[in-house]
């Protein structure tokens, strides 16, 4: 059967989505989850994942049709999103993304475990990655990461690449004039960590240093100890906008951290240094 989900892979390990064939059960737990998560984003998220969510029609209805989200990106940013059967390995993942094409799951997480998957099902993947890829600046960083990864890759330094997307991508804070926002994917679709990102006071958050972070280990089985605050979305793209050697040869000279390490130069982001001061002189 031409794009079925049980079809084997492509050699790009594209599958068909073959949307008609999800059930109702799983687009009501789409719906379960998209509902309970977009009632937490306003005031969290920033307005480019909220913007994306809206201009890409996604709704509580049910998972969206990849084709229609699709010639949506098309239109904007020149982006696809393309089924996968899972995790892609490394250099598939790039290519991918260097062709402006989102690999995304076809699958949504069982009933039993809404509130954590270990792989990225189509509610993380969809809900979580793309609507950003509607936002011009954040859909040049992605094709752009896809290039130099590929190129890290071919130099041996894969885990450097793979820690700046970890601390940008997945979960990433932007610095807004209305205050931090969200805009990593693993934020924006995980039920607790919204709240805890930016309002519980054991993580740390620092100014956006693209070689700390490539030096930075990262946890996946817990709550971020750490999270990197970018100004704007073209300070990714300007982060790997450079020479790739240089830029690994610098993080090389230089010790791995753990996530709870701290250096002289982090810069701290308070949590509520970024809202608008008052010039009637009862600010600090
Ligand atoms: N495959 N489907 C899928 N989704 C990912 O996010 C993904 C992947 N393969 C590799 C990968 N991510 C990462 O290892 C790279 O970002 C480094
Ligand atoms: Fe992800």
């Amino acid at each position: 059967m031409l794009g079925s989900a049980r079809e084997q892979p492509r050699e790009d390990f594209t599958i068909g989505q073959d949307w008609e064939s999800y059930a109702d059960a799983e687009h009501a737990r789409w719906r379960l989850l998209f509902e309970r998560q977009v009632a937490q984003l306003p005031g969290r998220a920033d307005s480019a994942v909220l913007d994306g969510l809206e201009v890409l029609g996604m709704a509580a209805g049910g998972i969206p049709d990849f084709r229609h989200l699709s010639d949506a990106l098309m239109r904007r940013t020149g982006w696809r999103v393309v089924a996968v059967p899972g995790l892609v390995p490394d250099e598939v993942f790039f290519a991918h993304l260097a062709a402006r094409r989102f690999p995304a799951t076809r699958f949504i997480r069982p009933a039993g475990c809404l509130d954590y998957v270990q792989e990225p099902d189509v509610f993380h993947d969809v809900f979580g990655h793309v609507p950003l890829l509607a936002h011009p600046a954040f859909a040049d960083f992605m094709a752009l990461y896809g290039r130099q990864g590929l190129a890290a890759q071919g130099r041996g330094r894969l885990a450097e690449l793979a820690r700046l997307y970890w601390y940008t991508v997945e979960f990433g804070l932007i610095r807004t004039p209305a205050g931090l926002r969200i805009y990593g994917s693993g934020i924006v679709s995980s039920r607790g960590e919204v709240t805890y990102c930016l309002e519980d006071p054991r993580p740390r958050r620092m100014a956006f240093a693209p070689a700390r972070i490539m030096r930075t280990r990262y946890r996946i089985d817990a709550f971020q100890e750490i999270y990197f605050v970018i100004d704007d979305y073209r300070a990714l793209f300007a982060a790997l906008d450079r020479d790739l050697d240089a830029l690994l040869a610098e993080v090389a000279r230089l010790p791995v951290l753990s996530p709870g390490a701290a250096l002289p130069e982090d810069r701290p982001i308070p949590l509520a240094g970024t809202r608008p001061i008052a010039l009637d002189g009862d600010s600090p």
